[in-house]
């Protein structure tokens, strides 16, 4: 009997990305993959996101090593979400996601989010078939995340710094976040926010909705 060996993770990752890129071409949705470190926000701006949304239908994929805890708070404003527990493992992949998407009416949906596993490493590598990766910093993690962690931020279609409303109360330099996330992305808009006070958030609604237009028209 022959053995078939794959013998490169990321080469079948890709194959699985591409049967998810298809499924989201298809259904024409807009797929955002968040990264973050633990408790920068991801779930509060994937809230934010879905109640300044009102005109789209939004599925959301919630990835956690183990809980659903996140997917229930989703649960107040989709039903469509679907909890992935990775069991141990640092990142989603793309196989993960084509096993979720068989949970949620894709047919129904215009945007997708996902919500990685909270750190700034192991996620960024897996194309997960998603159109663009956001990476979420916050300010209390501190301002050298870019220095850090460069990989998440340079792969980024666009850097979102949130808890602005914990500016004032610390020693976070924005000048010196913006000067290192350009030295390694010139592209990608850096917006600043604040899920808790909601300022900032319209800015990050345009970047969507901009983006949904984008792929409607491709
Ligand atoms: N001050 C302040 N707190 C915030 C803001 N956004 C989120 N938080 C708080 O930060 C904590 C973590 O937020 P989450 O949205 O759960 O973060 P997360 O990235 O989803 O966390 P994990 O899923 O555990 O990685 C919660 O207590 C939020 O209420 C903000 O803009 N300002
Ligand atoms: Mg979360």
């Amino acid at each position: 009997m022959e053995i078939e060996i794959v013998n490169d993770v990321l080469e079948y990752n890709k194959e699985h990305a591409q049967v998810n890129r298809q499924l989201f071409k298809d259904n024409n949705i807009l797929v955002i993959n968040i990264l973050s470190s633990p408790g920068a926000g991801k779930t509060s701006l994937i809230t934010q996101s879905i109640q300044n949304l009102p005109d789209f239908r939004i599925g959301v994929i919630e990835g956690d090593v183990s809980s659903t805890y996140d997917a229930e708070k989703i649960k107040k404003y989709t039903d469509d979400v679907v909890q992935i527990n990775t069991g141990g493992t640092c990142h989603l992949n793309a196989s993960m996601i084509e096993k979720a998407l068989k949970k949620i009416n894709v047919k129904n949906l215009n945007i997708i989010f996902i919500e990685n596993v909270g750190n700034l490493i192991c996620p960024v590598g897996f194309d997960l078939g998603e159109d663009y990766k956001v990476l979420l910093s916050s300010v209390s993690e501190g301002d050298d995340k870019p220095v850090k962690y460069p990989k998440g931020f340079i792969k980024s279609s666009a850097i979102v710094l949130n808890k602005i409303d914990l500016l004032q109360n610390s020693d976070f330099n924005y000048d010196f976040f913006e000067k290192k996330v350009r030295e390694i992305n010139t592209e990608s808009p850096i917006i600043k926010l604040s899920c808790k006070t909601g300022e900032g958030i319209s800015s990050w609604i345009k970047w969507i909705t901009s983006k949904k237009e984008n792929k409607k028209n491709n």
